[in-house]
C-alpha cells in the first residue's frame, strides 16, 4: 500500500501558529508517529502553499497510489482547479480538516472540492489523518474482497 498525503496552504505553519485551532504538534512529529503507527504502508507527504502545485502533484500520483489524504486548507472553498484534478484522476482521495469547520466562520461550511473526493473527515485534530488512512485500508480491503 502506498498513500500520499497533501497539505495545502499554510499548513506548514502546523505546531508553530495558531495552537488552540490547530494543536501544539508539529507535523513532523505527528508524520513519524503517524508512519510508526501504519508500518505496512508507504506514507508519501508533500506540502505546497501554491494551487498549481498541489495540483501537479495529484496529477503525478493520481493514477500509482492506493489513496491520496488531502488537506486543501483554504483551497477547500475556493478552488474549482483542485476539485477539476481530482476527478481527472482514478485514485480515490479522502478530503481531511484537523478543525471541525462547521463550527467555524461561515465561508468554511462549503467544501468544494469534496465532489471529488471519496469521503470526508473533519473535526479530530491532526488525528483527522490516521482516521482517513484507515478509511482508505478498510476501502482498500473491501474492494479486494469484492
Ligand atoms: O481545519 C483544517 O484542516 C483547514 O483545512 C485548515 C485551513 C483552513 O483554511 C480550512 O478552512 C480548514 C487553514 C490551514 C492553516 O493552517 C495553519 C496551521 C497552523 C497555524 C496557522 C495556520
Amino acid at each position: 500500500m502506498r498513500i500520499q498525503i497533501i497539505n495545502g496552504p499554510n499548513l506548514n505553519l502546523l505546531g508553530v501558529r495558531e495552537p488552540t485551532i490547530y494543536g501544539k504538534r508539529t507535523w513532523e512529529d505527528y508524520l513519524k508517529e503517524l508512519r510508526a503507527r501504519f508500518p505496512k504502508v508507504r506514507i508519501d507527504y508533500f506540502q505546497s502553499n501554491t494551487e498549481g502545485e498541489i495540483i501537479d502533484k495529484i496529477h503525478e500520483v493520481g493514477f500509482d497510489r492506493d489513496g491520496i489524504v488531502l488537506n486543501a486548507g483554504a483551497y477547500t472553498h475556493t478552488s474549482i482547479a483542485i476539485l477539476d484534478a481530482l476527478k481527472s484522476v482514478s485514485t480515490p482521495t479522502v478530503e481531511v480538516h484537523i478543525s471541525n469547520v462547521y463550527q467555524r466562520e461561515e465561508f468554511r461550511h462549503h467544501s468544494i472540492i469534496s465532489p471529488g473526493c471519496v469521503g470526508f473527515i473533519g473535526g479530530f485534530g491532526l488525528d483527522s489523518y490516521r482516521l482517513a488512512i484507515e478509511a482508505l485500508l478498510a476501502n482498500a480491503s473491501q474492494a479486494r474482497t469484492e
